[in-house]
Parts: structure tokens; C-alpha cells; sequence
């Protein structure tokens, strides 16, 4: 009875937005048009980065204002071209595309015509046929507008959708940065300006996920939301449900199992499905059939004095439970240990931008390795990254912007005010995801600074009351004595790198300052703790015996040397280990960098390095030690 109630309760968690963002599907009443390819682009060179806005460049088409090239969407534009100052660039750079729109959209008054950006790095303003539809503030987060009656006021034309992109970061944008202009013309060319950040990898920037546009019908199925359990065989699934466009409407929400059969159903906005005979959601490599998914199905009905409205939405659900103990982090009331990576939306040539064969090809290499979860590091990754984790098992630490918070001037009231924005937004996306367990609010921010304490305790009670669902944490780099935040997280996440960045080259420190570590953050807080990064750079090809940084040799031993100490304390308190990074990446240009980080166990095309293997081989070991799983299930290392 409690846990109805819990149950219940959760679902009074207010949204403080103000409408839903389900991902759009298509169904019976929806139709979807991708508007991947090619569209026109050209990047404002003008002194002040103005001159799109002072000329109104998205009042006529962009080809009739200057020259234009070609830019696949999506993508970041910084590595399409030979021009290194548009790699480099630093402003607004202008995107168009001329959209033809199905008559039937235009004529039937009935439907809403939605335009959607999955994501654009980071400040975004879009006009439609000259018009402003909409902007928005933020990369790594999707936006939209309904740009239905734009379209109709000139339905003969094409529609032409513009967007203008920003790549600017200043001291109050989620990660932070700023602009430093250099004035001494004996040093700097004039205009000479550059964009400093405190984080570790390259500001790819651009259109970075799809953009598409999608019908609902005038009366919607605006949102959904879903929270799980269970109670011996019995599933327990609240929802509810929030419809836009009408004071009434009837609606058939009915929860099918994977073979299409109903297993609930009811005609409330919200209540209770009850799932007898259960299949849980499992992570992969803890049961023979993990990511196991149900699939709700909200069926709306509505009437005005002109016309009939019919909506229908399929949300996929996966019915499992998420606690945290003082020493255990529990999926489904089993003992959890992550075995995963770091990962980052990376690529050549396309940056950060959505790549089909790239997402197929890293759930390879993951399952491959027998990595059963990731964290988001450093930013929300895309949702067709996630609904994979749902299917697959993987499980995932959700992580917001907030990294490089590291200047006194970004824990004032604007940069909170936008970073609880931003978790308003995260979790709005992302909170019917069961692969998603646990909410990241930021990376090593300065949390030894004094307003730290408010910041982060602001900060995490909002995300809790957002979605009391999930713990939350952020990770933290700081010597435990001083990090002002870490009292109000419920999983200690902890990154370091003994050997590298301190004491380099001296490997003999791990096991004393791993231990130390441990000891130290447990000691003071009682809270699970998870090794939420650790690794040592590696150049493929680079060797040496005894090793010495760089090469694969050094990161073998610093792995095997952590993982030592990994071993003794997991049966303690120490929830999981990440190692950093799944692959190579790109990055600013630096002396500490040799074209990008280097610390990935696969390089940047995704082949292994020598420490891939040794991974692969203790990820199947944990495996059939800690997936819980009867014996005659043990599972192979692949070869
Ligand atoms: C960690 C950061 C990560 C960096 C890593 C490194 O969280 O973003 O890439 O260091 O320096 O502290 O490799």
C-alpha cells in the first residue's frame, strides 16, 4: 500500500514547463517529414557576427544575400570543409532549407504542423517563410514550434524554414565560457578575439540532430508520463497522461506486451495498470532477456462543433525499480555494479553530429566488451541513443551540461536560474527512459567554492522533486574535505587520475591513493561510491617495456592497478567503474593534446587498443560474478 502511494505521489511532481516533448513517432494519426540532407549555409564573417540580423537574412532566401554552401544536417560544420576559420568559428552561422508540405497538412485545419530540432549548438533562432517561430537556449536539448498557420497563410509557396546558430558561450550558458578579446596590435591581428573554455572537448557546433516536422491533430496527446514497479509478480504501472486542445476527451490507454497483447488497460488521465505475471526490465548481462519492453499505447478522442479528432501514441515502457542503500545502488531489488564507460558524441568529419552507423557500431563495441552501462558524459546524448539503451539494456547516468562550472562568476542566480531550466528539460525528455537511472547535474564543477554549497543543494532538491524517482548526483574531481555539494547527492561519484595528472608516470601511487580515495569519501558520507572516471592517454602504436606514459603499455598498467583496488572495495561500498573514455575524441588544440584526448580504449574510427582486451576480458568476469545470473547461464567472453 505504501508503495501505491509513493507511487502516487511521484506523479504530483510538477514539470515546470509548460508542454510536453514525446518523441515524435509516427501512427495512425501522425505522419512524420525528415528533413535530413542537404541544406544552405553560410557562417556570418562580418566583424560583429551581425550582419545576418542587421540585413534580415531570413526574410528572403539565404542564396539571394550572399554566397552559400552546401552543409549536411545533421552535423556539426566545423570539420565539413578545408577552412579552418569556419572550423574555428565563433558566432552565428546561418542554415535553410525549402520544405515542400503535403496539401493535406496546409488544407485540413484540423492538423497541427510541428517543427522540431532535435538539437542545435547552442543559442538557436528559427523563422519560417521570413517569420519568427521560435529560439531557444541550449545544445543537446530538443525545441519546436507549430508552424501551422504560418504555412497556410501562402500555401502556393514552398516553406522555407531558416535557422540561425550560435556557438557563443559565456560565463552563464550550460557548459560555460567566455569571449576574450586581445587589443595589442603588436601581437594580434585586429579583430583578434578567441573563446576560452574550461572543458575537455572541441565546441563542435551546428545542427547536431535531426530537424523534422510532424502532425497531431488539433486535439493532442501533449505528454505522458510513466513510473514504475513492482510488487512480488505483479507490475505496477502509474501514468498519466496530458492532453492539449480540447477541456475533453475520451481516451483508451492500453498496455500491450511484446507479442501485441493487451496486459492493462483503462480510460482515466492517470491511474494504475497492474501487470500480472511480470516481465522486469533487466540491464543487460543480469537476466537471459534484458531490456524486456511493454508498449503503451494512448488512444484520445475528442469532438468540436466543426470536426471529430482522433490521436493516437505508442510510448515503449520498461517496468523495473531503482534504489540506492548505503553501500548498494539496486535495479529491481538486485545489487547493481556498473561495469561501463565514458562515452562522448564524437566522430570524424561529423563531429557531434547523429550518425546511424556510428550509434550501430558503438552498441557493438559495448556489448562486445560486456559493458552493461554509460554516462552521458558531458552533455544529454540524443534520444535515438537512448531508446537503443532501452532495448538493449544498457544503463545510463543522464547527464546535463554543467561541465567546466569553474569560474566563480557561473554560480550566480542567472546561471542556476538556467541550469535548473536545463534539468527541467532534461527530464521532461528523458524521464520514461528505463534505461535512464540516475540523474548527472554537472562535472567536476569548482565545488570547493562557497556558493557551491547553495548552488548544488538548489539544484539537486529541484532535480529530486522533479523526478523523486531517481537519485541524483554530480561528479566530482574535489578532495572530500572540501566539496561543498556532495552532502545533498545520493551516489558519490568520483573522477581521478593517479599516475597521470598527478605523480605522472609513477604508478607505484595508484593502490596507496585509490584506497585513500575511497576510504576518505566513505568514511565521511556512508554513500555508494562509483569510480566515474579513470584512465591514462594511450597513441595507438606508441610502446614501451617498462612503460611509460602514452603508450598502450602505461594504460594497460594503470587499468590493471585500479581494477585491483576495484576489487576490494566492490565488495564494500563501490557501485561501478567507468573507465574514461570509450574512444578517442576530438578536442581544442592544446599542448597536453595530441590531436584530441587520447584516453579512449578504442581510438576515434572505434578499433581497439591494447587496453580494450583487458577490459573485454574483466567486464565478462563481473559479468557472471555480479549479474546475479544461475550458474548454468554463465556467460563466454566473446573472442
Ligand atoms: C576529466 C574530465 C574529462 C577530461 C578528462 C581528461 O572530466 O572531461 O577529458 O579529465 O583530462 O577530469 O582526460
Amino acid at each position: 500500500m505504501l508503495r501505491l502511494l509513493w507511487l502516487f505521489a511521484v506523479l504530483d511532481a510538477v514539470l515546470l514547463l509548460d508542454s510536453g516533448m514525446l518523441f515524435p513517432r509516427e501512427s495512425s494519426s501522425r505522419e512524420l517529414k525528415e528533413l535530413s540532407g542537404l541544406w544552405v549555409f553560410r557562417a556570418d564573417k562580418s566583424p560583429n557576427r551581425n550582419q545576418g540580423f542587421e540585413r534580415a537574412w531570413y526574410k528572403s532566401r539565404l542564396a539571394e544575400t550572399g554566397p552559400v554552401i552546401d552543409m549536411p544536417v545533421p552535423a556539426s560544420y566545423n570539420d565539413i570543409t578545408q577552412d579552418s576559420t569556419l572550423r574555428d568559428f565563433i558566432g552565428w552561422v546561418w542554415y535553410e532549407r525549402e520544405v515542400v508540405v503535403p496539401t493535406r497538412w496546409i488544407t485540413d485545419e484540423g492538423t497541427r504542423v510541428v517543427l522540431r530540432v532535435g538539437s542545435a549548438h547552442y543559442y538557436s533562432v528559427v523563422w519560417v517563410n521570413g517569420e519568427k517561430v521560435t529560439e531557444h537556449a541550449g545544445g543537446h536539448l530538443p525545441f519546436e514550434a507549430e508552424i501551422g498557420s504560418l504555412i497556410r497563410k501562402d500555401p502556393a509557396r514552398p516553406c522555407r524554414i531558416t535557422i540561425a546558430v550560435n556557438n557563443t558561450l559565456t560565463l552563464e550558458t550550460l557548459p560555460p565560457g567566455s569571449i576574450q578579446h586581445m587589443n595589442d596590435p603588436v601581437r594580434y591581428p585586429e579583430g583578434y578575439f578567441v573563446q576560452n573554455i574550461y572543458f575537455d572537448f572541441f565546441n563542435y557546433a551546428g545542427i547536431h540532430r535531426p530537424v523534422l516536422l510532424y502532425t497531431t491533430p488539433k486535439v493532442y496527446v501533449d505528454d505522458i508520463t510513466v513510473v514504475t514497479d513492482f510488487l512480488d509478480n505483479t507490475g505496477l504501472v502509474r501514468y498519466q497522461v496530458s492532453v492539449k486542445g480540447a477541456a475533453t476527451a475520451t481516451l483508451k490507454v492500453t498496455l500491450m506486451d511484446k507479442d501485441g497483447h493487451c496486459v492493462a488497460s483503462s480510460s482515466e488521465a492517470s491511474g494504475l495498470l497492474k501487470v500480472v505475471d511480470v516481465k522486469l526490465w533487466w540491464p543487460y548481462l543480469m537476466h537471459k532477456n534484458p531490456g524486456y519492453l511493454y508498449s503503451m499505447e494512448v488512444r484520445l478522442m475528442a469532438a468540436d462543433e466543426r470536426s471529430t479528432y482522433e490521436d493516437v501514441y505508442a510510448l515503449p515502457v520498461g517496468i523495473r525499480s531503482v534504489k540506492v542503500t548505503n553501500t548498494q545502488f539496486l535495479i529491481n531489488n538486485k545489487p547493481f555494479y556498473f561495469h561501463g564507460v565514458n562515452k562522448h558524441e564524437d566522430s570524424d568529419i561529423r563531429g557531434k553530429g547523429l550518425d546511424w552507423p556510428l550509434i550501430v557500431k558503438d552498441f557493438n563495441l559495448i556489448k562486445w566488451l560486456g559493458a552493461n552501462s554509460f554516462r552521458t558524459s558531458h552533455y544529454p546524448y540524443a534520444e535515438e541513443i537512448l531508446q537503443m539503451c532501452d532495448r538493449h539494456g544498457i544503463v545510463v547516468i543522464d547527464e546535463c551540461p554543467g561541465v567546466g562550472i569553474k569560474d566563480i562568476r557561473s554560480f550566480g542566480n542567472a546561471s542556476l536560474d538556467h541550469h535548473l531550466d536545463v534539468m527541467n528539460e532534461l527530464v521532461r525528455r528523458d524521464k520514461n527512459h528505463p534505461s535512464v537511472v540516475m540523474w548527472s547535474v554537472a562535472n567536476e564543477p569548482a565545488a570547493e567554492m562557497q556558493p557551491a554549497a547553495l548552488y548544488f543543494k538548489t539544484l539537486i532538491t529541484h532535480t529530486k522533486a522533479l523526478d523523486p524517482t531517481r537519485p541524483v548526483t554530480y561528479i566530482t574531481d574535489s578532495n572530500y574535505a572540501r566539496d561543498k555539494g556532495a552532502p545533498y547527492v545520493d551516489v558519490v561519484c568520483v573522477n581521478s587520475y593517479f599516475s597521470w595528472y598527478h605523480d605522472p608516470g609513477h604508478l607505484e601511487v595508484i593502490p596507496i591513493q585509490l584506497n585513500a580515495q575511497f576510504e576518505n569519501w566513505y568514511g565521511k558520507y556512508q554513500k555508494p561510491i562509483i569510480q566515474s572516471e579513470y584512465g591514462a592517454d594511450a597513441v595507438p602504436g606508441l610502446h614501451s617495456d617498462p612503460p611509460m606514459m602514452f603508450t598502450e603499455e602505461y594504460q594497460n598498467a594503470v587499468l590493471r592497478s585500479y581494477h585491483d583496488i576495484f576489487d576490494q572495495k566492490r565488495k564494500q561500498y563501490v557501485v561501478g567503474e567507468l573507465i574514461w573514455n570509450f574512444a578517442d575524441f576530438m578536442t581544442a588544440q592544446g599542448i597536453t593534446r595530441v590531436v584530441g584526448n587520447k584516453k579512449g580504449i578504442f581510438t576515434r574510427q572505434r578499433q581497439p587498443k591494447a587496453g580494450a582486451f583487458i577490459l573485454k576480458e574483466r567486464y565478462w568476469r563481473l559479468a557472471n560474478e555480479t549479474g546475479r545470473l544461475p550458474p548454468w547461464t554463465k556467460y563466454p567472453c566473446p573472442l
